[in-house]
């Protein structure tokens, strides 16, 4: 069938929800994918850093092949022999105590609100419906009904309502309003330690770590969404590790499959976890075999294969050539490791047409909030491949 085709069935029988480019593709492999035309694409949004290991890496693929002809679901009625493994290994990589497993992202930030309310309640001493989360201004954290709630961005809340009440909303990157905002009800601050959706925003140097310290001073429990920026996108297993510190609850999710399957994780140290009983939260696909297999091939392979360092030089290549880029529409070029973001002036009109016309030269992008270019292309990129796709970059900003 002709590309067109695909495109008028997807208009045609779907709900309009999305606003891709118009490139329909149909295979990939490491950081590369092609279309039903053949033509081959740069892939520089890793599904939203969900590919982090490249498509369909070879290890995971096998990982799945050989789970799927074993066992694929038993449900959490009964025990099965990849959740233990993937439970000890995942809390080695992280450093963590405890695992809640979930498959969306969205379902393991719904996962930890009903943990750190608990928590408040039974630990802390909250009174009975008074918990507080604090959460922050331009935060993306999914789209179910309570998370919208707390959404600052009109496009992803309004028409939604009635919400879910107990959130505040502070400026994100600014420790004393979380200091201010911090009550006896409070229970915790939810953040992302790089706001992604938002527009690739990295808060001041030093945040974290002063954020640690005011929800520790006040026992407020510390959740860092790494959803996005966890998995080695931002050159360290968790970005949480560039200000030396730990959250008291981390959420991953994405690339905790290397994009086969949904696997998302809620990861805590033993007090805040273990409030959750028997029969007080679940999901019929949480923790299931294939998933835990695949997750634990997803996980080796970003440690193994050195994914995790290379995204921190190639990230710092990348970036470095992207701020060498003479262009009066450029704002501001900012990153961590691979997660990379390319601020567009007003007058640029858009960064949507930027990226429209770097999918014609053979590299996909995605622009976020209206200005912003984001670039997060698969970790095992290598120098030839920036290269590349900085000449192509370079050519679309030519002359503007
Ligand atoms: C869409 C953005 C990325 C996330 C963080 C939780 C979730 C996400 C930090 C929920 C999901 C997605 C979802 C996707 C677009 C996308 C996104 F542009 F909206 F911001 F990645 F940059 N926390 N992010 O980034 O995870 O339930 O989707 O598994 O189209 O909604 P999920």
């Amino acid at each position: 069938m002709k590309p067109e085709t695909y495109i008028d069935l997807e208009s045609r029988y779907g709900a309009y929800n999305y606003k891709p480019l118009d490139v329909v593709l149909q295979r990939g492999e490491g950081i590369w994918v092609w279309d039903v035309d053949g033509k081959r694409y740069m892939d520089c949004l890793s599904s939203y850093s969900a590919v982090n290991q490249g498509h369909c890496h070879p290890r995971i693929l096998q990982a799945l092949i050989d789970q799927a002809r074993k066992l694929t679901l038993t449900s959490r009625a009964f025990r099965n022999d990849q959740l233990g493994p993937f439970y000890e290994e995942l809390c080695r990589l992280t450093n963590s105590h405890k695992v809640l497993p979930m498959n969306s992202g969205a379902e393991a930030v719904e996962t930890v609100i009903k943990a750190v309310r608990k928590w408040g309640y039974k630990v802390k001493g909250v009174p009975d419906d008074q918990a507080e989360v604090i959460v922050c201004d331009g935060n993306f954290h999914g789209r179910t009904i309570t998370i919208v709630g707390f959404s600052t961005d009109p496009q992803t809340r309004e028409g939604f309502g009635p919400f879910t009440p107990g959130f505040k909303v502070i400026p994100y990157g600014d420790a004393r309003a979380l200091e201010e905002a911090v009550n006896p009800n409070t229970v915790a601050f939810l953040a992302e330690p790089i706001q992604g959706e938002a527009g690739v925003i990295i808060p001041p140097a030093g945040y974290l770590k002063e954020v640690r310290e005011i929800c520790s001073h006040h026992g407020v429990a510390l959740v860092l969404d790494e959803i996005q920026t966890g998995l080695g996108r931002t050159g360290r297993m968790l970005a949480e590790e560039h200000e030396g510190i730990e959250a008291d609850v981390t959420l991953i999710g994405k690339a905790l499959s290397g994009g086969f399957y949904p696997v998302s994780a809620v990861l805590s140290n033993t007090e805040i976890l273990g409030v959750i009983q028997p029969g007080e939260h679940g999901s019929t696909f949480g923790g299931n075999p294939l998933a835990c297999a695949v997750a634990r091939a997803a996980l080796m392979v970003l440690v193994e294969e050195g994914m995790i360092d290379n995204a921190e030089t190639m990230g710092g290549y990348f970036l470095e050539g992207l701020k060498r880029i003479q262009s009066s529409l450029i704002r501001e070029v900012r990153g961590k490791g691979l997660l990379i973001g390319v601020e567009l002036l007003p007058e640029a009109g858009g960064a949507r047409r930027f990226c429209e016309q770097l999918k014609e030269k053979g590299l996909l992008c995605k622009e976020t909030h209206e200005n912003t270019l984001r670039f997060a292309p698969p970790l095992p990129i290598g120098k030839e491949d920036i290269d590349w796709a900085l000449e192509r970059i370079e050519a679309v900003f030519a002359g503007t």
